[in-house]
């Protein structure tokens, strides 16, 4: 095949790639073709159904759709003959005419309409055709409208949700001109299967699929009613999604995805819905102190009356007031940072901690998430990020996807998860809940709950039997084989299956498919690492790899899907008890001598970094009660809902003699402050965050912060300077430029890059090298260069079902909610889409209950006991009752276990033993 084609366009003589269209080749060279049915974008494929870009070829008779057409040696093209110009000028005229009216009263920008401005039509002459076409408005969906007045049957909505976001719920019914979309079975958005992504409104054209935000009374949407665009990351989860943000004065009115390198412009439900929590009415916007006389501290604060307990106060006493409750009480005091917000506030927030106080007492909510995967992988791989980017899935002939649940999680790496199996990739999906990917899964392995290491021991044990390793990978870049080796003989398939619930015919099944793969990724989630055993279900996963050579390949690769849009970066940054930033370790004296070189003159424990491990954010509370820790920094966490045993937890943060909360909300966790401070959203502040997949990438503020609320960089820095240390941070890119100083992972990685380029995936080699997608091809940063085999045990979970607490209680989450609820239950179309607290039961257990669907259940574990309302759903196993942690008014972490893993420190939140009762509805307030 030849490398290039060589044609002319417009006179010109141009080359084309193999596989390049006409229009591309045109676009390329900044020629004008007008397009609608295609939507120039990665994942959309041109469909020449509009022919609104058609061209001249010579010697042929008929016009030829130019997205679809690849040119030939020889090939003369015209894009602007008189011919090619009037067809076009006539089939948007003609699409015009089937358009709502478009005057004055009635103004409205689409694609469409730019379109037609570009073949230089104002509007149409045609008479408009008043046929009686399938109607019209649906309303339905509180995110999305539909106008089916305004469809031209391009089919842009379909391929987006089909083929795009592989959802599926799109289709096209009837024919040619009246063709329209329709949800599933032509059911109303609203009551469809339809996710939300919205996905179809960015493609669509014309209007006729909108966003509710910014249509007006008459229903009728103007998109470019905006007049600002900033471009930034979406803030809830780890896939780091670009986003442009739209806003018209101090509010955001839309957001569209863009073309990062981990979303090429695909969103989900909370990226580009979610966005206007930072606009409730709930924002914190004064600093806040507690009242002389306000009550006992406890749960009890109203966010819409807040005078009964707290006063306001100016930012000068408050700080002064939060400063002389920390200042100069050493190891008393102990600080919470927060994933949620930039690199350089988790780096200024641990810094702060480590250099004022004299130890190392500060920690995340990493230590609730992938704690116990980063220390197996610490541990045998030497590096805790991942070891390539999900979207090398791309590469990959077989996947495995355990413990996650990526359809409501990352959902935007799901994407391209189900757009692999429609490949023909296969998936191997293990979880005891019968999750979304299932549909798409080859392999569905719904095993027990807790069951990880003997099913994971299991396959291996097949792969070793059958001699299906690769012998070669094992030789050259592990260590520790024959040990593992040994260990695996005593996990026979047959052996495991009363633990799995897995015949061992699946079992061999899925290592044949696993072992007989040219290049397979994992993917893991919490289902993983939420356990006393998280280390070695990490360890099981990252010994399969290894010994099937699958790391450090295009396709190839351990990816612990990360949780909040900044875990990764905030746990670089060394927001983490046992490191400084880059996972040095604080036991190192070369690493503390480095510090105090670089922190030395600053004032407060003169940079000294002590040679003790910190606690983790588990412990540090338990400390509170041994009165060992007395006063608090927590900035962006909320323990008081995200902590196991909350009855516990909550008891600590009252028992504290001085706590300071910052957050953008009165949280469950502010409720206990002495001390608030108002902090500004994302959307509202400058700063790097870094993903998943180790790309750091720059976010920009696209509206100011509400009232008096600062931003969390400076608030850190005020703080720090009134408890005697002396920083000068002006901006972010200063403590930027400081943290390059210490952290050879943001090597080649500037600032200015950052605001140029937008993402930088890090190693990256060179100022021009955009990063290293894969890493560890030529061995591993350990000792010895090598990889290894830790081989892992059964250990049953911390507490099992007995005849009080029969059943098994899972927690986790739903599409859209985050977390503690803080953010998406103040997000208009979130809260509206899931309202109310809510479990999901097997509909045998429902039915053995006695309770309908719908109906009510209280929950109770040996810690505390919750009522809600109860969910069928076949996914969850007839002895397992799923229940998500966004809901104060039934927290799941009343009933959570607060065992711990003892590698990771992570709690049991993935199993503990409950008791199901039917209950009395909830009175209604
Ligand atoms: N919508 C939404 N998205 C989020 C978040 C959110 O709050 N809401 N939070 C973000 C954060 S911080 C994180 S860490 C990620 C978490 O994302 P995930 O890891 O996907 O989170 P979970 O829903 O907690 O659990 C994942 C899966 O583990 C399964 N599971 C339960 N027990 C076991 C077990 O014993 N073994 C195995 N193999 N599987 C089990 C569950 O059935 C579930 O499908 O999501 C991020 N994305
Ligand atoms: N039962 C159960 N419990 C769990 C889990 C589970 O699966 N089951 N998962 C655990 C996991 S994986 C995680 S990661 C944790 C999460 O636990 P947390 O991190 O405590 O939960 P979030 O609700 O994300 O808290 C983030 C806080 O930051 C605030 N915030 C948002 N943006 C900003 C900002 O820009 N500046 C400031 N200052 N504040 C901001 C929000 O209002 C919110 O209060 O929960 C853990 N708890
Ligand atoms: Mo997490």
């Amino acid at each position: 095949m030849p490398d290039t084609i060589t044609f002319t366009l417009d006179g010109e003589t141009v080359q084309a790639r193999p596989g390049e269209t006409i229009w591309e080749v045109a676009n390329g060279r900044g020629l004008v073709i007008p397009h609608l049915c295609h939507k120039p974008a990665p994942g959309y494929r041109p469909d020449g159904n509009c022919r609104a870009c058609m061209v001249e070829i010579e010697g042929e008779r008929t016009l030829a759709a130019s997205c679809i057409r690849e040119p030939t040696d020889g090939m003369v093209v015209t894009t602007h003959s008189a011919r090619a110009k009037s067809a076009r000028k006539m089939v948007i005229e003609m699409l015009l005419a089937d358009q709502p009216e478009r005057d004055a009263a009635h103004d409205r920008s689409s694609h469409l309409w730019d379109m037609a401005e570009a073949n230089g039509i104002a509007e149409s002459r045609l008479p408009t055709l008043e046929a009686e076409r399938i109607p019209l408005l649906d309303d339905s969906h509180v995110a999305m409208r539909v106008n089916l007045d305004a469809c031209i049957q391009c089919g842009l909505c379909v391929r987006a949700c089909r083929e795009v976001q592989v959802n599926d719920v799109i289709g096209m019914a009837g024919r040619g001109h009246d063709a329209y979309p329709v949800f599933d079975f032509d059911d109303p958005m609203g009551e469809s299967t339809c996710v939300a992504c919205g996905e179809c409104v960015q493609a669509c054209p014309t209007g006729a699929l909108m966003e509710a935000s910014i249509v007006d009374a008459r229903q009728i949407g103007d998109s470019a009613d905006w007049d600002r665009e900033t471009k930034s990351i979406c803030p809830f989860c780890g896939v780091g999604c670009q986003v442009s943000l739209k806003s018209k004065g101090d509010r955001i009115v839309k957001v569209d995805g863009i073309d990062g390198p981990a979303n090429e412009g695909r969103l989900c439900v909370k990226g580009r819905f979610g966005f206007d929590y930072i606009h409730h009415p709930h924002r914190l916007t004064v600093p806040l102190i507690r009242r002389d006389d306000a009550p006992a501290k406890g749960l009890n604060v109203d966010p819409g009356n807040l005078s009964t307990h707290f006063r306001k106060a100016t930012w000068e006493e408050a700080l002064e007031a939060a400063a002389a409750g920390l200042r100069g009480r050493g190891r008393e005091v102990a600080g919470f940072g927060s994933a949620k917000c930039s690199n350089e506030e988790a780096y200024l927030f641990q810094k702060f901690i480590r250099q004022g106080f004299g130890h190392n007492n500060v920690d995340h909510c990493t230590r609730l998430c992938h704690a116990s995967s980063v220390a197996a992988l610490l541990e045998n791989v030497g590096s805790g990020a991942v070891t390539a980017t999900f979207n090398e899935i791309e590469n990959a002939d077989v996947a495995i996807v355990i413990g996650a649940n990526p359809v409501e999680n990352h959902p935007v790496a799901a994407t391209y998860f189900k757009q692999f199996a429609k490949r023909g990739g296969k998936l191997i999906v293990m979880d005891p809940r019968g999750q979304a990917l299932k549909r798409h899964a080859a392999h569905m392995v719904q095993f027990r709950p807790g069951a990880d290491v003997a099913l994971l021991n299991s396959i291996m044990h097949v792969i070793a039997d059958e001699g299906l390793t690769d012998r070669q990978y094992i030789e050259a870049m592990t260590e520790n084989w024959e040990a593992q080796k040994a260990h695996l003989e005593g996990f026979a398939p047959e052996k495991m299956t009363g633990l799995t619930g897995i015949d061992a015919d699946t079992v061999r099944a899925v290592a044949r498919t696993f072992a007989g793969a040219k290049a397979a990724m994992i993917f893991w989630g919490m289902g993983v690492s939420q356990h006393i055993h998280g280390t070695d279900n990490s360890r099981c996963l990252i010994s399969l790899a290894l010994m099937t050579g699958q790391v450090g390949r295009p396709g190839a690769g351990l990816h612990p899907l990360r949780g909040q849009n900044n875990v990764q970066g905030a746990s670089d940054a060394g927001l983490i008890p046992m490191f400084l930033p880059d996972y040095a370790s604080v036991l190192s004296e070369e690493v503390r001598e480095k510090y105090a070189g670089l922190w030395g003159d600053e004032g407060g424990h003169g940079g000294e970094i002590v040679a003790e491990k910190g606690l983790t954010v588990t412990e540090i509370l338990g400390a509170v009660h041994d009165d060992r820790i007395k006063a608090m920094y927590i900035l962006g966490e909320n323990p008081a809902m995200s902590d196991p045993d909350l009855d516990h937890a909550r008891a600590a943060l009252a028992k504290l003699d001085h706590l300071v909360v910052q957050d953008i909300f009165l949280t469950e966790t502010a409720n206990y402050a002495d001390v608030i401070l108002p902090a500004s959203a994302f959307a509202e502040k400058a700063g790097t965050v870094t993903n998943t997949n180790r790309q750091v990438q720059m976010g920009r503020p696209a509206v100011p912060p509400p009232g008096e609320a600062r931003q969390d960089w400076w608030i850190v820095t005020e703080l720090a300077k009134r408890c005697g240390l002396d920083w000068r941070y002006t901006h972010p890119r200063d403590v930027f430029a400081e943290m390059k100083q210490v952290m050879p992972s943001l090597d080649n990685i500037t600032w200015a890059r950052l605001e140029d380029e937008g993402a930088v995936t890090y190693p990256s080699l060179s100022p021009e090298d955009p990063g290293q997608p894969i890493v560890f091809a030529d061995g591993f940063p350990r000792a010895g260069g090598r990889a290894r085999f830790t081989p892992a045990d059964v250990i049953p979970p911390d507490e099992t079902p007995d005849a009080e607490y029969p059943m098994i209680l899972t927690t986790g989450r739903q599409l859209e909610h985050w977390h503690t609820g803080s953010m998406t239950r103040r997000a208009t179309v979130l809260d509206a889409v899931e309202p109310e607290a809510n479990c999901s039961l097997h509909p045998s257990t429902l039915r053995k209950l006695g309770v309908a669907p719908g109906g009510t259940v209280r929950l109770t574990t040996r810690r505390g006991s919750v009522t809600l309302l109860a969910r069928m759903d076949r996914a969850v196993a007839p002895d397992m009752v799923f229940l998500p942690f966004a809901y104060v008014e039934a927290a799941a972490n009343l009933l959570t276990n607060p065992a711990l893993d003892p590698f990771g420190k992570i709690p049991e939140f993935k199993f503990s033993a409950v008791k199901v009762e039917a209950a009395e509805p909830i009175a209604a307030e």
